[in-house]
């Protein structure tokens, strides 16, 4: 038996002792698929042009050698980390990751094809895919509104390439055999005093309303709307608020898109899980890191991402909850930082599993709080590391920092040659 194996035989038994079955827990993560966002492959630049990322209330900041310059890199280095990652996931673009052979293809132009590279890539790793609209870098989102702009020009604009971007996505769903996740989000919103708060949201209202009309079928795409408290440049009014767009998902029949940065800073999503859940059919999660503000850290095993992993469980969320990361640092090797935040986004789920939670819950019922609270507390300190490295090694990637090493081999092999 190998030192891992038998760390976890103890670790196994321990846990039992707390009436908590280990294998089952490995087993019921290994079902959750987690969607890895292209974008931090590259910083958010997309491959439309050189331009990289510009307005739209996001900020990719650093310059860390060796970033994903064509779709064949981003590739590359997604494999690499799926390499590392234990489970089968999934992969989420954005449409400014077409595939354009070189010739402009504006946003309201795109089709299926400019993305059949990436079907193509994802049958071949069995991966599934997602994907989201791109209303910010662009000369038509340069004042800060798309979908709620008052010129119907530039609305008809957007509405346009968001109908595309869902026929593309029904496409994926349909090659995939597994809906097509879309995330839409819109940076619209103002940077001082608005004088009119109810019209912007009207028109964006109008123009979602526009958008799905068009029906497609629902095993190919399921659709989202993320709100956001607010962005650099728009600090004083987003359109698309928390009330805006949970209050038109449910009334539409929608995910709504929680994004673990877009809240007060002490507000948390993970206490809006068990609410939500009573009212909606599915939720979509962008779990991210705000640190003082939206600002997309990458994802670590901190109190939020425990919380949440703990209500998706506890509250036997997983089956109408899609998990997606939504994060991008350029300071750190980029493949580095899709392994962390997948990594402790699963560690979070397995430890979530490994909670002693039927006697937790019986102690609650019970008024026993000395109890739960005691539990809860000698719970941090059972072995889980010992189950995760066991979990690590059945699924073939490396234990440990070991995947670290090969991060740095990769580095040094292929992304420091990107000049
Ligand atoms: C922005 C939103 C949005 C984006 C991605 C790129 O604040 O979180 O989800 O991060 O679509
Ligand atoms: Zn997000």
């Amino acid at each position: 038996m190998s030192k891992i194996e038998q760390a976890f035989e103890l670790a196994k038994e321990r846990y039992a002792e707390l009436g908590v079955d280990v294998d089952a827990a490995m087993e019921n993560v290994s079902k959750v698929k987690i969607s890895l966002h292209c974008w931090q492959g590259d910083d958010v630049a997309g491959f439309e042009s050189t331009a990289g990322l510009t307005g739209g209330g996001i900020l990719a900041t650093g310059n860390y050698p060796g970033k994903a310059r064509t779709p064949d890199e981003l590739r590359a280095d997604a494999e690499k980390a799926f390499s590392l990652i234990p489970g089968k996931h999934r992969f989420n673009l954005h449409a400014i990751y077409l595939e354009n052979g070189g010739k402009k293809v504006d946003r309201d132009e795109i089709e299926p094809a400019h993305f059949q590279g990436w079907i193509d890539w994802a049958k071949a790793n069995g991966l599934g895919l997602d994907f989201n609209p791109t209303f910010f870098s662009h000369e038509k989102a340069a004042d800060g509104l798309t979908l709620s702009h008052p010129d119907k020009g530039i609305r008809d604009f957007w509405i346009e390439h968001d109908k595309r971007c869902r026929t593309i996505a029904s496409a994926m769903g349909a090659a995939q055999g597994s809906p097509c996740v879309v995330n839409h989000w819109t940076p619209d919103g103002l940077k001082d005093f608005p004088a009119d708060r109810l019209a912007p949201r009207r028109r964006l209202a109008e123009s979602y309303d526009e958008i799905f009309s068009v029906q497609h079928p629902r095993e190919t795409i399921r659709d989202g709307v993320e709100c956001k408290l607010f962005g650099i440049g728009a600090e004083s009014y987003t359109v698309g608020s928390h009330e805006f767009c949970m209050g038109y998902a449910m009334k539409n029949n929608l995910l709504v898109t929680l994004d673990a940065g877009h809240f007060h800073p002490t507000e948390t999503i993970s206490d809006k899980l068990s609410s939500l859940a009573l009212f909606v059919d599915e939720i979509l999660l962008h779990v991210s890191r705000g640190v003082r503000w939206d600002s997309d850290h990458v994802v670590v095993w901190n109190d939020e991402m425990k919380a949440i992993a703990e209500e998706l469980v506890r509250c036997d969320l997983l089956s109408k909850t899609y998990v997606a990361l939504d994060y991008f640092d350029a300071t750190i090797n980029r493949v580095a930082a899709w392994t962390i935040g997948t990594r402790s986004a699963l560690k979070a789920l397995l430890a979530a599993f490994l909670d002693p939670i039927s006697t937790l819950k019986k102690a609650e019922l019970d008024g026993n709080y000395t109890k739960r609270l005691a539990l809860m507390e000698e719970a941090r300190t059972l072995p889980f590391s010992a189950v995760w490295d066991y979990y690590c090694e059945k699924n073939g990637v490396p234990v440990g920092e070991k995947w670290l090493a090969e991060v740095e081999a990769y580095e040094a092999a292929v992304q420091s040659k990107r000049v």
